[in-house]
């Protein structure tokens, strides 16, 4: 049996630039792992908290450098000697000694850190493939099947530069593509619309994503240019490739309405919700993700029953994947789809321990990346090993979001 023999965080710098947690992780049998943590940019309020130093004369305040002492000095120790392929009893070990309900004694990043590092550990002292291991230790499906790949092609909101109030407009290619051919119609339509956006005058620079962010009339126009970019490549809309939108919509609440540029005066929640039937009765939605503030949960319950039946309802700062609050929506009926991100959380464990919870309620899973993000590629493998329905990794560009998208492609040929 092969025991940890160490584990070396320091910092590092995510996509952003800004810093952010890895972690080195030895086993005595000569096995290594090596954690690299993503970090949101518009965080739901109910996630797990990543600790920053808050002292501004070291990256103005966004350092992890406590973080890294809080592996190096705290979680280290107390996991050395441990089998790491104990991955419940290892991270209860790291909630215990944070103990507080969302981690922000030690940081959801330094927990994640090791948790997410015991598990690729995990696997190498086991010789599987992570995605293979994933499989294995946690039976959430019978068999191992490739996810279809959610492209994020259009960044407005937090993280865009443009004007565009919904966050992310989505790309989506049908469910019977294999992988690769999913990843070359999301590619292609990308490439299009960047000479769309240009012969249309618009600016056609990326946001954190890699996803263009113009400025526009409206987001409806955004729907408008990524559908003309469908028709001139040649894919049939609604047959070979869907669209949707991750609206984030807490970023344009203000706790009554909500206001969008494509309406002159702010929305209530029941003008909102027909605006969203418009848009679907034009585009069609596959999914449709936070399409109301997180707390805002009547608005919720009211889109569910009234366009569940149509699109996805994908809930993601409404759940923050946190298992009460999963629970809860299934109870009420919030939504019918759950975007699952380990670090907002902050343990592999409590992670999967969500998603059963979601399967059980026949959600639709999709496994999701951060904006900021760095080249590990975990969350690949993590997305297959659960048999994740859809995986959002960003656009097909741009270093740290085609780090995930090259990794499916290498799990695709294993598993031919
Ligand atoms: C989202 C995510 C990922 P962020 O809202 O779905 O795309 O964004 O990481 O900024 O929370
Ligand atoms: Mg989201």
């Amino acid at each position: 049996m092969s025991l940890i023999k160490s584990i070396q965080a320091r910092q590092i710098l995510d996509s952003r630039g800004i810093p952010t947690v890895e972690a080195l992780l030895t086993a005595d049998d000569g096995y290594s792992a090596i954690a690299s943590i993503p970090s949101g940019t518009s965080t739901g309020s109910h996630e797990a908290k990543e600790l920053r130093d808050a002292d501004p004369l070291v990256y103005q305040g966004s350092g992890v450098l406590k973080a890294v002492e809080n592996i190096n000095r705290i979680l280290a120790p107390a996991l050395i000697g441990k089998d790491p392929t104990r991955q419940t009893e290892i991270d209860q070990i790291l909630i215990d000694l944070d103990g507080t309900a969302d981690k922000n004694r030690l940081g959801a990043n330094a927990i994640l850190a090791a948790s997410q590092g015991v598990c690729e550990l995990g696997a190498a002292v086991t010789g599987y493939p992570t995605y293979k291991y994933l499989h294995l230790k946690y039976r959430l499906s019978e068999r191992l099947d490739m996810p279809t790949p959610i492209f994020n092609v259009i960044n407005g909101g937090k993280h865009g530069t443009g004007n565009l109030d919904f966050q992310e407009f989505h790309v989506i290619p049908a469910t019977n593509k294999t992988y690769s051919q999913a990843l070359e119609c999301g590619e292609v339509i990308y490439q299009i619309l960047g000479d769309v956006l240009a012969h249309r005058g618009a600016i056609r620079s990326v946001g954190v994503e890699g996803g263009y962010a113009p400025n526009l009339f409206t987001n409806t126009e955004a729907l408008e240019l990524i559908f003309e970019s469908v028709r001139q490549s040649g894919f049939e809309f609604a047959r070979d490739v869907f669209l949707g939108l991750d609206v984030a919509a807490t970023s344009f609440y203000n706790g009554h309405s909500y206001a969008i540029r494509d309406k002159s005066q702010a929305l209530s929640r029941s003008e909102l919700l027909e605006f969203y039937r418009e848009i679907n009765d034009k585009f069609h939605l596959f999914g449709l993700e936070d399409p109301f503030a997180e707390d805002d949960l009547e608005g919720w319950k009211q889109i569910t029953a009234a366009m569940a039946r149509q699109t996805i309802i994908i809930g993601d700062d409404l759940l923050t994947t946190n298992k009460q609050r999963t629970k809860d929506a299934v109870d009420k009926q919030l939504c019918t789809g759950i975007l699952v991100k380990p670090n907002q959380i902050g343990t592999i464990s409590e992670t999967i321990e969500v998603i059963k919870i979601a399967l059980a309620a026949k959600w639709h899973i999709v496994v999701s990346h951060r904006s900021g993000e760095t080249n590990d590629d975990f969350i690949a493998d993590f997305a297959v090993g659960v048999n994740a329905n859809h995986v959002k990794f960003g656009a097909p560009a741009r270093g740290e979001r085609v780090a995930k998208y090259n990794r499916l492609l290498q799990i695709e040929e294993e598993l031919k």
